[in-house]
């Protein structure tokens, strides 16, 4: 793999800012930005009077544990403009979540937004390696969800050569990759592995790709997945964080010299930890429940947001702002079996153990009697002439001593384990409701 480390004259000078021109900063853009809500948005007006708080009571950065949280049920609640902090003819774009599960939540982004918003993608890019100039296979899907068109936005504002492919049709992924010399490409690490196989089925060699880095979010993937997708493609694997109601993609990035966890761009995003449980603020280093208010967004502010996302803060390395670590799961994807508390990345880390079986798993929840069970889909990979009971056994094995439950391992014939496109669904619920 090549050094990609960008020259530090080509970063903004913040990224390598001394903490305290950084905290200067944020106080100052906090203030602002809790006045714009409370002056503009009746939801906060509302909740911050309720909670006997005001604006101006923010002398610290520590104040803003003061102030009350935002959750995803509040933007439903005010579906479909309700929290927009500017008259709607002042928005420019408009994304939303798919609202598959209920009222879809919407977020507005002003001119200057969507500026600011290509500001931090370009920093993503250039942190994971890219320089202007380089093509990028986007393989993120366009439309509502923010993934496409936010790195579209990003890639194009810092100079990329843009490939705006979206998700799917996974033979011209391949051809595009190769006949226009992609050196980046943006995609879920699922969808990565089948464009993977796609290479397989092509009987070409994903190493000789002109591939040199691969910048992978939107879903948790673990450090094992990295390695497994570095070798396959001969090529560096960074994590990019990022959602809807912060920015979108952007919001956090990996950088390619370290891959030692994801830097916040703290001076657009204020990040806390808080106990899931008791609100409570956290010090750095403790693991929790990540929270976001943003510091400069005109349209659609967003105070102390709690993300579910659960991770831990830990001091800047190559750049000064805070990393977060890699994201262990969503409070809501955590799975209680019998008492013991499992991530879906935990089982995949385990599944990378494993060579003779395919990178790709779904579990499954059922109840057959009354006790709950986990089966796990998984499939051999390509070429493996391995016995399907012994494979099993062993990932069973693995899974029993190192998470710490029993559940059963369904091999599928190569193929047959649900592929994603974008996001996957990683765990089926088909237990009995109520
Ligand atoms: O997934 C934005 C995005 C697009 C990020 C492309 C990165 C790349 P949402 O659809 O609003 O936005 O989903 C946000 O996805 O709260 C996390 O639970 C999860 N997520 C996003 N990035 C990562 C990551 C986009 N790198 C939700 N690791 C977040 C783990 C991630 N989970």
């Amino acid at each position: 793999m090549k050094d990609l480390t960008p020259r530090r004259e080509d970063l903004d000078p913040i990224e390598i800012a001394s903490r305290d021109e950084i905290a200067a900063l944020q106080l100052e853009r906090m203030k602002w930005s809790l006045k714009h809500a409370y002056e503009n948005v009746p939801f906060y007006r509302d909740s911050f009077d309720k909670a006997g708080v005001h604006p101006d009571d923010l002398k610290s950065l520590s104040d803003l544990a003061k102030f009350p949280f935002t959750v995803k049920q509040d933007l439903r609640d005010n579906y479909p403009f309700g929290l927009f902090a500017v008259p709607r003819e002042q928005i420019s774009r408009i994304h939303a979540s798919s609202g598959t599960t209920g009222q879809p939540t919407v977020v507005g982004y002003t001119k200057n937004d969507l500026k600011m918003w290509g500001g931090v993608v370009g920093r993503c890019l250039r942190a994971s390696g890219l320089r202007p100039g380089d093509v990028l296979h986007n393989a993120y899907g366009y439309g509502l969800f923010t993934g496409g068109l936010g790195i579209h936005g990003g890639a194009e504002q810092y100079g990329l050569t843009v490939v705006p492919v979206s998700g799917g049709m996974t033979q011209r992924q391949v051809r595009l990759i190769e006949d226009f010399g992609a050196k980046g490409m943006t995609v879920t690490p699922s969808y990565s592995l089948s464009i993977l196989d796609e290479y397989a089925a092509q009987g070409l060699d994903p190493r000789e790709s002109p591939l040199e880095v691969g910048i992978f979010g939107a879903e948790p993937w673990t450090n094992a997945m990295r390695t497994e997708i570095e070798a396959a493609f001969d090529m560096h694997a960074v994590d990019i964080y990022g959602l809807s109601e912060v920015i979108g993609p952007g919001v956090a990035n990996e950088c390619v010299e370290t891959k030692d966890g994801l830097h916040i761009w703290e001076d657009h995003f204020y990040p806390e930890i808080i106990n899931p449980e008791t609100g409570d603020v956290v010090e750095d280093g403790e693991l929790g429940e990540l929270v976001f208010t943003s510091l400069t967004k005109e349209g659609f502010p967003i105070i102390r947001y709690r993300t579910r996302d659960l991770t831990r803060l830990l001091p800047g390395t190559a750049r000064s702002m805070r990393r977060m670590e890699k994201i262990t799961g969503r409070s809501d994807d955590m799975i209680i079996l019998r008492g013991v508390n499992i991530f879906p990345t935990q089982i995949e880390e385990q599944l990378m153990e494993v060579p003779e079986l395919a990178p790709h798993f779904q579990i499954e929840l059922v109840r057959p009697g009354r006790m709950d069970e986990m089966h796990i889909h998984v499939e051999l990979a390509e070429g493996t002439s391995a016995d399907p009971t012994a494979v099993s056994h062993r990932f069973k094995g693995l899974v029993k001593s190192h998470v710490g439950v029993s559940v059963k391992v369904q091999v599928a014939t190569t193929g047959k384990v649900a592929r994603s496109e974008g996001k996957a669904v990683r765990v089926v619920d088909n237990r009995p409701k109520g």
